[in-house]
């Protein structure tokens, strides 16, 4: 995107942009623009179970999740939070939070069962319904339209390493914005493609379960180009507003010797940079290229590929957890999902941890913000997730006091107004998640709620920190 499309891309949107942030003295003075969007997140597989209701076809999740030995406990999504059912209570609870935006995915096999062909009407009808009680309650819908669940009927075509995978995936996009368009505004194509990419086809941790490097690069490829050839078909349709969501990492060295240095720049260029510089400069860096020559070859792309990529975005939606730290080491042959590097160690810096064993670090979040702000030409920018998964309890008098995961987010809010203050044009912030839910390969075990939910009887309780948080979205600041 040049400057010219970047203050474009900016006049046109409805929030006001951050050039007038003052540094706050104390977190009290903390105030975010007005118009800033808070909102909570959750994706498909993870809330809504009902997997084999109203015409839904498998998805890779599906499979995996019934595959013995893959998640923890044996847990599956079949039913999850029973969103599918109860998303006029969840509703509520997100009025009671006063955002103004909910981000969730679309099931694509819900959409599509095959993967192709012919809409199912149930499952589109299911997302307009969802649609229509958001907005009358007030609350914007931020759809995202792949947030890992691919049908499994394509993965059995060979999945997101085969090119086909990205014309489906552009033709479903076209598909259900004709649909849902009248009433959703913003349209995000993907979550996170380094997940679906590395941990689905490289360590096999995530679905589809494949270990296999090369693939896992094509697959990269293939999620951008999806990403691309959907966003141009969305735009060309009249979509307000489209854009991306990738998972940022600050990446540092543990020391400074040369090794360890290297060892960094290759782990940012197969975290971060592989998405951001074909997304906002058209190309891949030189140097990821020669790290994977010995890998991959350059076949899958094409002529004409990177521009598809690098169509311009409306949004960038940027997703937080903590911060890498690497040292050259010795590769110990398991399947590894940092293809070619497989040599590299992560290090811990004994700072304090989520349940997820994640550091907490909320300046890597300012960090990730000014960095892509200052080395990119980038669009306006959203965390489109920040949160943490802590042991939490409910106490005999039914609260959950959730003190770690208020203070958590009062830390990184904090940080990204810092950001805002430096010049970063930041519109919005949604906080994963709304509920516990199933959280991939841990299944139940790991909650990063702001409602808790009780797995056995789906009762939802308010979390102390959702009273807090519902503080902060009335006030727009802490
Ligand atoms: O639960 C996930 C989500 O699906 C994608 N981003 C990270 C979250 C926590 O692991």
């Amino acid at each position: 995107m040049t400057s010219d499309q970047q203050s474009s891309a900016s006049s046109t949107s409805s929030t006001t942009t951050s050039a007038t942030v003052a540094a706050p003295r104390d977190l009290s003075e903390v105030r975010f623009p007005e118009g800033f969007v808070w909102g909570t997140a959750t994706a498909s597989y993870q809330v809504e179970g009902a997997v084999a209701e109203d015409g839904r076809g498998p998805s890779i999740w599906d499979t995996f999740s019934h595959t013995p030995g893959k998640v923890l406990g044996g847990d599956t999504g079949d039913v999850a939070d029973d969103h599918y059912h109860r998303y006029p209570e969840d509703i509520s609870l997100m009025a009671d939070l006063g955002i103004s935006h909910y981000r969730f995915s679309l099931a694509w096999p819900r959409i599509q069962p095959e993967g192709r062909g012919q809409l199912n009407g149930a499952g589109v009808d299911f997302y307009s319904r969802l649609v229509d009680s958001l907005l009358e309650r007030g609350v914007q819908p931020w759809v995202t339209l792949y947030h890992w669940d691919l049908p499994q009927a394509l993965e059995d075509a060979g999945g997101w390493p085969e090119r086909d995978t990205a014309e489906r995936f552009a033709e479903y996009a076209a598909a259900v914005q004709q649909r849902l368009g009248d009433r959703v505004t913003n349209w995000t194509t993907l979550n996170e493609p380094w997940c679906s990419a590395f941990l689905g086809y490289a360590n096999g941790v995530h679905a589809p379960g494949r270990t296999e490097g090369p693939a896992a690069v094509r697959a990269a490829h293939h999620l951008l180009l999806g990403h691309g050839l959907a966003a141009r078909a969305l735009r060309e349709q009249g979509a307000e507003e489209v854009g991306i969501t990738v998972n940022l990492y600050p990446v540092d060295p543990a020391t400074d010797s040369a090794a360890d240095r290297d060892a960094a720049r290759r782990i940012d260029g197969l975290m971060n940079r592989v998405f951001l510089d074909p997304l906002l400069r058209g190309a891949y860096p030189d140097d990821l290229v020669k790290d994977l020559s010995s890998v991959v070859g350059t076949d899958h792309v094409h002529e004409g590929d990177l521009a598809v990529i690098s169509t311009p975005l409306d949004f960038l939606g940027v997703n937080y957890y903590s911060r890498h730290v690497v040292r050259a080491g010795t590769a110990t042959g398991a399947p590894s999902t940092w293809v070619g590097s497989e040599d590299v160690e992560f290090v811990k810096r004994g700072l304090p941890q989520t349940a997820m064993g994640w550091e907490i670090d909320p300046d890597g979040l300012h960090e990730t913000l000014t960095r892509v702000w200052r080395e990119y030409d980038a669009p306006p920018l959203y965390v489109t997730e920040n949160g943490a998964a802590f042991d939490d309890e409910v106490t005999p008098d039914g609260r959950v006091r959730d003190e770690p995961r208020r203070s958590y987010l009062e830390r990184h809010f904090a940080a990204a107004h810092r950001a805002l203050t430096e010049g970063v044009d930041l519109r919005g912030y949604f906080v994963w998640s709304l509920l516990d839910n199933f959280e991939w390969a841990l299944g139940y075990s790991k909650r990063f709620g702001l409602v808790h939910v009780d797995f056995e009887t789906q009762r939802r309780i308010l979390k102390d920190s959702g009273h807090w948080y519902a503080e902060v979205t009335r006030a727009n600041g802490l």
